[in-house]
């Protein structure tokens, strides 16, 4: 019996990512109904630890000048860049600053077990750090790519205020089968969002800044394509897992993407689903272009 008949007697089920054609990463058999699990911090190697403190140092310095300001004033508060950070202790610091905590997962989640633990101001972070050869990419968010790339914006209260916003939002897509939309919202924003700012277009998207190379890419490239944020124009827009982003949305301000969670969602996703879907790269002649 292996691990995946076990987490299905257990009642939580594997979860794989993209296509789904890859077998699924980490062990759900440790993963509590609502999926998630201790992080078994004894557990790391310092090898483990030895890896994610050359990810941190490569990453942190690449952020000046690419990363935004929150990103950069919040990114300390995950402690020592020497190992693995336990997770209780950056909860502590992060729930008395916007009431959130990180819970440990065994990977990739249902979305609707995602959206509820969201709902709960509770982010979760993957237990389990990348192996040696994937040192440059890994498919599946790894403790690096999550607590790095997400946390640290999770101090900052607007945001923090956005991430619930889309949990409880996601609640209501399940039930109305607009969880895609969604995900092209969490991944236009929070995965690969840019944001404008009076020193130049700077990340603020857990994918761009926990990857060295769409970090410089997307704010430095000539190739890049930069639009201004349009909330039905991103929920039509599909995206690709595996490379880099062709065109990247910029909001003007945290506020601005927080108060586009504020209507109700229910029309914007029939105009969705009734308009055509615009592929990954292709321009439409509303949107608004950055040179
Ligand atoms: N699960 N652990 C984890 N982390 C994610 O970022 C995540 C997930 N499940 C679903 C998901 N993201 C996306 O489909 C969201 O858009 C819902
Ligand atoms: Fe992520």
């Amino acid at each position: 019996m292996n691990a995946a008949d076990k987490a299905v007697n257990k009642g939580v089920a594997p979860v794989t990512y993209g296509t789904g054609d890859r077998p699924p990463r980490g062990d759900y058999t440790r993963a509590r109904a609502d999926y998630t699990c201790e992080q078994g911090w004894a557990d790391y190697s310092r090898e483990e630890h030895a890896l994610y403190r050359k990810l941190y140092e490569r990453q942190a310095a690449l952020l000046s000048g690419r990363a935004c300001d929150e990103f950069i004033d919040a990114v300390r508060q995950l402690g020592s860049a020497n190992e693995i950070p336990r997770f209780e202790v950056v909860t502590e610091a992060l729930y008395r600053k916007t009431q959130w905590q990180i819970v440990a997962v065994p990977g990739l989640i249902p979305e609707e077990a995602f959206f509820a633990l969201l709902a709960a101001r509770k982010f979760p972070v993957t237990h389990w750090l990348r192996r040696p050869e994937e040192f440059d990419y890994v498919v599946e968010p790894d403790v690096f790519h999550d607590l790095f790339g997400h946390v640290p914006l999770l101090f900052n209260p607007t945001f923090a205020d956005y991430m619930q916003a889309y949990g409880a939002g996601g609640l209501k897509a399940t039930r109305l089968k607009a969880c895609e939309y969604l995900a092209r919202l969490y991944w236009h924003t929070v995965e690969f969002g840019l944001i404008h700012t009076p020193q130049g277009i700077r990340a603020y998207g857990a994918g761009i800044l926990s990857s060295p190379g769409e970090l410089q890419y997307s704010v430095g490239s000539a190739e890049a394509q930069r639009v201004r944020f349009d909330l039905e124009r991103i929920m039509r827009t599909r995206y690709r897992i595996d490379t880099f982003q062709a065109t990247y949305f910029v909001i003007d301000s945290f506020k601005q993407l927080f108060e586009a969670t504020a209507p109700d969602f229910a029309p914007i996703y029939e105009r969705v689903r009734a308009d055509k879907e615009i592929a990954a790269g292709e321009l439409v002649p509303t949107d608004s272009v950055y040179r």
